[in-house]
């Protein structure tokens, strides 16, 4: 009975976390080659994402007070840009339930992005840029083939 019910969590495990932990180099050549990144800007964006997850798509954070949570490989927040679905107040800026940006596939977040850097105007909307990546340079990619 207890192997039974362990090997049915693993299964409902694997089958539901459908994420992915990237590595530098891996997403500078993502975000470049299928989702129109800037080969210029890619450092910035892989420092961001690295500073705000871990390069973890599954990463979930509660912001403290627990009025927000941010989602993903670029913890896209659930207050201001997307629908956590729970009946907490939304702005939805980006028009999508907040889970799509726990998955594999980046290009929905990799839009969310870049909207909010024409709506900011930059990437001022990210306390983990403005903390981490504001003098990052392309050396942060160095040996990395994009
Ligand atoms: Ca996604």
């Amino acid at each position: 009975m207890g192997p039974t019910v362990i090997l049915s969590l693993l299964a409902v495990t694997a089958v539901t976390v459908d994420g992915k932990i990237y590595t530098k180099c891996e997403l500078a050549t993502e975000l470049v080659s299928q989702h129109g990144v800037n080969r210029n800007e890619a450092h910035d964006w892989v420092c961001m994402a690295f500073t705000e997850s871990t390069l973890n798509t599954t990463a979930v954070n509660i912001n403290r007070g627990r009025t927000s949570s941010d989602y993903g490989l670029f913890q896209i927040n659930s207050k201001w840009n997307c629908d956590p679905g729970d009946g907490r107040k939304t702005y939805n800026g980006c028009q999508h339930p907040c889970s799509d940006y726990l998955n594999t596939d980046i290009g929905d977040d990799v839009q969310c992005i870049q909207q909010l850097r024409r709506e900011h105007g930059g990437w001022g909307f990210s306390y983990g840029y403005r903390a981490k990546c504001s003098s990052v340079t392309s050396s942060y990619l160095n040996g990395c083939n994009y």
